[in-house]
């Protein structure tokens, strides 16, 4: 069977976990994207190369990129759409030119990943990332006051939203604008400075249905796919995190069907997915085993990690061996995906608990060392224990 390739996600000269602690955590590989180039420009392959050196000296290699951030241009077909495809195609041959041959993007209208809670006590005193809805409500309804949030909640929610929000400190409605606006690495795809800034992105929406995107999805993907395939360099959708739709925003990578429809749409093999267990895990009726033996030849990343939800759809960021998704039978069909595929598809612990000597440190919320550490180790054992297990069976036989 083929090992997993471990990586683990670096920012940057100023992540506050270095490259030296990475190789420690016995990561072989980075996961790395040049978050200082604005959004829409080409990645040049200087660029590219002044932080491959820096990477390669720490005995790593920049295994994927995580990520070519997409224009919102291109999501919405609009603008400057045209100019800034043709910058993403240049990028993916400066990549493949410097030896970098995955690219994990998002599709996901200007928010990027959410969460209301950035600091939510577990049991054992360590701190995990939350998505309350009540929370999420109270700020798309009387925080935010978009005009036409009304309409996606019932009336139950509303009520329920209302209460929550009216034992709201000043204080706490602050850190809930920030936390969704601006607290999470990369949480909005563009940075928003305020409630009025984000309206009006939302605003740039309207008209723009989910049937839209999908197809504003499959053009660009019928543009940059032939050009990653002469190149050599695999691109991997992730999924919406969460899998919903949130104020009132279309999104189209949220289940098993939204995969299928873009896969189907460019049959390419560099045309695949970044599968990531925590986003589509949140949905109950994403079956992770199955999903993974459906999509196991387009599989070319892995995201790794648990969420526990609550009956209301509340959940928060297990360990990575807990919460809802079986991580045994996830890490048996992602090994039997690579072994498929014959290559030792590179997977990383995502987000890990803020715990230990971290929780004293200004870490990025998700992604501090220690608990993603925990989390590595966890399912280096789980890999070793399966592959072992398995192939001694075979010997036995
Ligand atoms: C959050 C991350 C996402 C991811 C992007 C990929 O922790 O998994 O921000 O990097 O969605 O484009």
């Amino acid at each position: 069977m083929k090992k997993l390739e471990q990586t683990w996600r670096w920012y940057g000269p100023e992540d506050s976990v270095s490259l030296a602690d990475i190789k420690q955590a016995g990561a072989t590989g980075v996961v790395h994207a040049l978050h200082h180039v604005e959004n829409g420009a080409v990645w040049s392959k200087a660029e590219i190369k002044k932080r491959l050196a820096i990477i390669e000296a720490a005995d790593l290699s920049w295994s994927v990129v995580e990520s070519i951030p997409v224009h919102e241009d291109i999501k919405r077909a609009s603008g400057r759409y045209q100019e800034y495809i043709a910058n993403y195609k240049e990028s993916i041959i400066n990549l493949s030119d410097c030896g970098i041959r995955i690219v994990t993007y998002n599709f996901m209208p200007i928010l990027d990943w959410s969460r209301t809670d950035l600091d939510f006590l577990m049991p054992d005193g360590s701190t995990a990332l939350y998505f309350e809805r009540d929370a999420f409500a109270a700020f798309d309804l009387y925080l935010l006051q978009r005009p036409a949030a009304a309409s996606d909640y019932t009336l139950a929610e509303q009520q329920q939203a209302k209460a929550y929000f009216s034992q709201l400190s000043e204080e706490a409605k602050k850190k809930l604008i920030h936390n969704i606006i601006a607290g999470l690495p990369g949480g909005t795809t563009e940075s928003t400075a305020d409630l009025s800034d984000l309206q009006s992105r939302l605003d740039s929406y309207q008209g723009i249905t989910a049937e839209v995107l999908r197809q504003n999805l499959i053009s660009f993907l019928k543009e940059i796919t032939p050009i990653a395939e002469a190149a050599d360099v695999k691109l991997a959708i992730h999924p919406d995190d969460p899998p919903l739709p949130l104020l009132g925003l279309p999104r189209v990578v949220s289940t098993a069907s939204d995969v299928e429809a873009i896969l189907n749409a460019v049959p390419s093999r560099y045309n695949g997915l970044c599968f990531c267990t925590g986003s589509f895990g949140v949905r109950p009726d994403n079956d992770l085993p199955e999903m993974i033996n459906a999509f196991a030849e387009r599989i070319h990343f892995i995201h790794l990690r648990a969420t526990k939800r609550d009956a209301r759809g509340n959940f928060y960021e297990a360990n990575h061996l807990e919460g809802d998704v079986d991580m045994y039978a996830v890490m048996k069909a992602l090994l039997q995906a690579g072994e498929n595929q014959n290559v030792h598809i590179p997977m990383r612990p995502d987000h890990g608990h803020k715990m230990l000597d971290d929780l004293q440190k200004r870490t990025n919320p998700g992604y501090s060392a220690i608990g993603r550490l925990r989390g590595l180790a966890e399912l280096r054992g789980l890999e070793m224990g399966i592959i072992r297990s398995t192939t001694e069976k075979e010997e036995a036989i």
